[in-house]
């Protein structure tokens, strides 16, 4: 049976973003199927009045991560444009923390806390744990919860709330063993709701 410690937890919501939600311009497969179980998570940390943080993909025009520019990616998320809004059905309770990351033009950055103030924004809370869920799994799920491990937290990865993009077959899989073995847990709704 685990054991949650609300306090001093915090709930991340990596890049559910328009543009990479079907039909935006880096499609995540089936990333709009997770948007309720999202929700879900979202209210019981607001009811909590736990902390909700929202990391947005937050490019420059001209970004080196745009096969335009030599990158591997489609032109996505481009600052202060709709498909970098954070998609309409996702809720986002007043307070909720919201991180923009990658925005300088000549340096890609996967992870939310990679040149933001995330990880001082949490400690000023107390926050040690962190729960994560979004998207991409193999990209900024992966590396986001890689440093947050790095950084000391204790990690749940919230299996049924995640997506990835799958450049090759198995890299979501392959991204989730990774981050279980550098020590996240993996946590699915059903036990969480046991806690509540
Ligand atoms: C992401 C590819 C490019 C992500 C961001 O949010 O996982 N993936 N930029
Ligand atoms: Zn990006």
């Amino acid at each position: 049976m685990k054991n949650i410690e609300w306090q001093g937890s915090a709930l991340i919501v990596v890049d559910m973003q328009n543009d990479f939600l079907p039909g935006g311009k880096l499609e995540v497969p089936n990333s709009d199927t997770i948007i309720p179980i999202i929700n879900e998570y979202i209210k019981i940390f607001e009811k909590k009045g736990l902390p909700v943080v929202f990391t947005r993909d937050w490019h420059p025009e001209n970004h080196i991560s745009f096969k335009e520019n030599g990158g591997i990616w489609p032109k996505h998320c481009v600052q202060n444009t709709e498909g970098a809004q954070i998609h309409k059905d996702i809720y986002i309770p007043n307070n909720s923390i919201i991180i923009n990351k990658a925005f300088q033009s000549d340096m890609e950055a996967y992870s939310g806390f990679q040149n933001t103030d995330l990880d001082q924004k949490l400690k000023e809370m107390n926050v040690k744990n962190l729960f994560v869920c979004g998207v991409a799994t193999d990209y900024c799920v992966l590396n986001t919860v890689l440093d947050a491990l790095k950084l000391n937290y204790k990690v749940y990865l919230l299996i049924d709330a995640i997506k990835g993009v799958d450049v090759n077959p198995n890299d979501s899989e392959e991204a989730i063993k990774k981050m279980i073995s550098n020590g996240a847990e993996l946590l699915v709704f059903d036990e969480i709701v046991q806690f509540v």
